[in-house]
């Protein structure tokens, strides 16, 4: 397992490389050009920039999430195929500052959705939560006037995104989620093989929830249909983000079962907990088993019997010791998280080579 943190940029980010390079264990970064849009291409002066950062402190680039899809090639646009030739570019870009993965989804218009990115939890803390009930109530707009807070808001419903969202939600009234599988496997036709040359593995991300949010389909949100993604190709570059909390926010997801059955597909692990509530609700709460719903000591341990030599982080945080960040992307929590899995993992290679000898 091979530790990362993922990292916003400088004047980006409210945790410093010399923070991270404190972490135990982490190696590289989880990187991308955040002021890129979907769909524009990256250039080589932007990529190098980052690398000369990261070079100070030591850290690798090998991960890169996301190249975000544009919506054109979700739905099927005949103008997908200018913006596919920009991805393919922004691959060959990558590729020159080391890049190894790139984690990408293909969720229709919004990336991951929450109702509160500061739900207050019983210790004071707070954390990334979902209400199912108030994400059926209402409309879009809503939920993002409502949880834009402190200049902070979800990937994907920035302000300057904002403009474009009723088009495409109008788009997709009439496209269904086969259209949309169907737009995936066309999008992989073109990118697999330029990713397979450049030695990237695509790695898609998991929707999250796993379930249609605002009409929307959902497609990467089950075991069955990680079975079904795979299945579109056999390129050693067509790999899985597997992300243990979008996952695991479906109680019937066996997490630590889908590790199992897919982990010589896994090129990246997003390992965290979600308390999941009998109402569907859930909030991201602390790595701990014990305190959320996910086997977190089992979904590492199924990564540690198979010798996962992929790239981990501890995807999103919780918000502690009145930390002020990004939410679910503050230092503590996530410091924290990783130190709780290399713990588990460590423990687990202790007792194999007690085994073993
Ligand atoms: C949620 C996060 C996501 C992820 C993107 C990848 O679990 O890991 O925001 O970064 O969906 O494209
Ligand atoms: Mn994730």
């Amino acid at each position: 397992m091979r530790m990362t943190f993922r990292w916003y940029g400088e004047d980006n980010d409210s945790v410093s490389l010399e923070q991270i390079k404190q972490i135990p264990g982490v190696e590289g970064l989880v990187w991308g050009l955040h002021h890129r849009l979907a769909g524009e291409v990256w250039t080589e002066e932007e990529v190098m920039e980052v690398k000369a950062q990261a070079d100070k402190q030591g850290f690798h680039l090998d991960v890169v999430e996301s190249i975000n899809v544009h919506e054109d090639i979700k739905l099927g646009l005949p103008t997908r195929d200018q913006y596919i030739e920009n991805y393919k570019e922004s691959l060959r870009q990558v590729a020159k500052v080391g890049a190894k993965v790139v984690c990408f989804n293909f969720m229709p218009v919004f990336d991951w959705t929450r109702t509160d990115l500061y739900k207050e939890m019983e210790d004071g803390s707070t954390a990334l939560f979902y209400e199912k009930a108030k994400v059926e109530q209402m409309d879009p707009y809503e939920l993002i006037e409502q949880t834009t807070t402190s200049g902070y808001t979800m990937p994907g419903w920035e302000p300057e995104r904002l403009k474009t969202i009723e088009a495409s939600l109008k788009a997709y009234e009439t496209v269904t989620e086969e259209d949309v599988w169907e737009n995936l496997g066309y999008f992989l036709n073109e990118v697999l093989p330029v990713a397979e040359a450049e030695g990237i593995k695509m790695a898609i991300h998991p929707d999250d929830p796993p379930w249609p949010v605002f009409n929307l389909p959902r497609m990467i949100t089950s075991e069955k249909a990680i079975e079904r993604y795979l299945s579109l190709s056999d390129s050693p570059a067509h790999c899985l983000t597997l992300c243990s909390g979008s996952l695991g926010a479906n109680p019937n997801n066996d997490v630590p079962a889908i590790i199992r059955r897919f982990h010589d597909r896994i090129a990246f692990a997003h390992i965290r907990n979600v308390k999941i509530y009998d109402n569907g609700d859930f909030i991201e709460s602390s790595h701990r088993t014990q305190d959320g719903s996910v086997r977190i000591d089992d979904v590492v341990k199924a990564y540690h019997e198979n010798g996962f030599t992929g790239y981990a982080r501890p995807d999103h945080g919780r918000h502690i010791w009145n930390e002020e960040c990004r939410p679910g992307y503050g230092l503590y929590d996530r410091a924290l998280g990783i130190m709780h899995l290399w713990g588990l993992w460590d423990a687990y290679e202790l007792v194999k080579q007690k085994e073993e000898a």
